[in-house]
């Protein structure tokens, strides 16, 4: 029997509580996990599929710890969270963070591998310090990005689903629909309909920025729009309920966009992913909510920009460093995107990127060159990328196939 169903905010402090004496008690543990940018999508799905599945899963008593994949300090980067999470009656102190797990390091000696299971959301290959631990011990995943094959194909009772769509956070509803109506039947009262409208407004929340309200055609899919009918359907059946989704959605848009109070690095890290390919090459790429002429005013001059470009790389020994930003002018979405190889080789795979991704981008030159630089040992190229539709979902695995391809 899964255990009694509690509200978000008990169940994330039983989490905690869960986790600490699995910790001392070196007792097995079950996380689930989204992707190391941390982001709405992956923050929410995590918390949304655990929640879920402790109450739902057919024959587990099973506590599934929702671990937000950053450390407890970087919620403060993301001031989205702050209104998602109070319509949700939470606040960013309830979450489970890498700071509740890596006392010591590394990871794997506070909590052993064989002790945990792992099921994946907005990802579907670990990476970094839990990719190194926890690799092999995958147990599922629900994700929206490119398969990378690190799931065993046969999960069991665990979902292992890799499919497009908007928001992950759609498929995460899509998959546990069924089993989260038969709980709330099971008791047909005013507090389950004040969960239910809780857990429904933080999974809605990555669904409506990640589609842009649900108005960005080449991003929504059927799962969004289906999944978003029916957590609206859920919010509005609290009694006493008022709630305007078109109202939400700018609620958390201006949050997210508002990085002003933010300094330069913070920016770099906000939304920053990482991947090592080929064994040493590393790649990472920074995805910004403003434009790169903030970024040069924020440093306070293209100087200033890239030397700290140049710390942040080398802080995390990257070879390529990349950063890709959205903005709006006169209700136009626009897209930059800057590719730096800092070695050799780095140099050359950007080249091969420009020559071979130029047109599926439409990249153009970004102020007659302004940016751009190269010598034998490192290339930098700034461009518009006019085909807007492509985000880092997309650039990311052309970017990564170039630099294994390049020797
Ligand atoms: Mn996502």
């Amino acid at each position: 029997m899964p255990l009694p169903r509690v509200s978000l905010r008990s169940f994330l402090s039983s989490a905690k509580s869960t986790l600490n004496t699995s910790i001392q008690q070196s007792s097995p543990i079950t996380f689930v996990v989204g992707n190391e940018s941390a982001d709405l999508d992956s923050i929410c799905c995590a918390v949304v599929l655990a929640y879920l599945r402790t109450y739902t899963a057919a024959q587990s008593s099973v506590l599934y710890i929702p671990l937000s994949n950053l450390p407890r300090a970087d919620l403060a980067l993301r001031p989205e969270l702050i209104p998602v999470l109070s319509h949700a009656r939470l606040e960013p102190k309830d979450l489970v963070t890498l700071s509740d797990i890596s006392l010591s390091t590394p990871i794997s000696h506070t909590i052993p591998a064989e002790n945990t299971k792992w099921i994946l959301v907005d990802h579907n290959a670990l990476q970094g310090e839990l990719s190194k631990a926890y690799g092999t011990r995958l147990f599922g995943c629900i994700d929206h990005h490119d398969e990378e094959g690190s799931v065993l194909q046969d999960c069991g009772a665990e979902p292992r689903i890799v499919q497009k769509s908007g928001s992950c956070s759609s498929l995460v509803v899509e998959y546990c629909k069924e089993a989260w109506d038969a709980l709330s039947k099971r008791s047909n009262d005013r507090e389950t309909a004040a969960w239910d409208a809780e857990l429904s407004r933080l999974a809605l929340a990555p669904i409506l920025i990640d589609t842009t309200n649900l108005t960005d055609k080449h991003k929504v899919t059927d799962a969004d729009i289906a999944a978003t009918k029916y957590l609206e359907s859920l919010i509005m059946a609290e009694p006493g309920s008022r709630f305007d989704r078109d109202e939400y959605f700018e609620k958390i848009a201006s949050a997210k966009n508002d990085i002003r109070h933010l300094g330069l690095l913070d920016i770099l890290r906000k939304d920053y992913k990482q991947w090592t390919e080929a064994g040493s090459a590393t790649l990472g790429i920074s995805s910004v909510v403003k434009d790169i002429q903030f970024l040069i005013d924020k440093a306070g001059g293209p100087v200033k920009f890239f030397a700290a470009m140049k710390d942040f790389a080398s802080e995390r020994k990257l070879s390529t460093f990349a950063i890709m930003t959205t903005s709006q002018k006169d209700g136009t979405f626009r897209r930059e995107l800057l590719v730096w190889g800092l070695d050799k080789r780095a140099a050359r795979a950007a080249e091969k990127f420009e020559i071979g991704s130029k047109e599926t981008l439409g990249l153009q030159q970004w102020e007659e060159g302004l940016l751009d630089f190269q010598d034998e040992s490192q290339r930098r190229r700034c461009w518009w990328q006019e085909r807007v539709e492509h985000s880092r979902k997309q650039v990311a695995p052309m970017l990564r196939s170039y630099i294994q391809d390049t020797t």
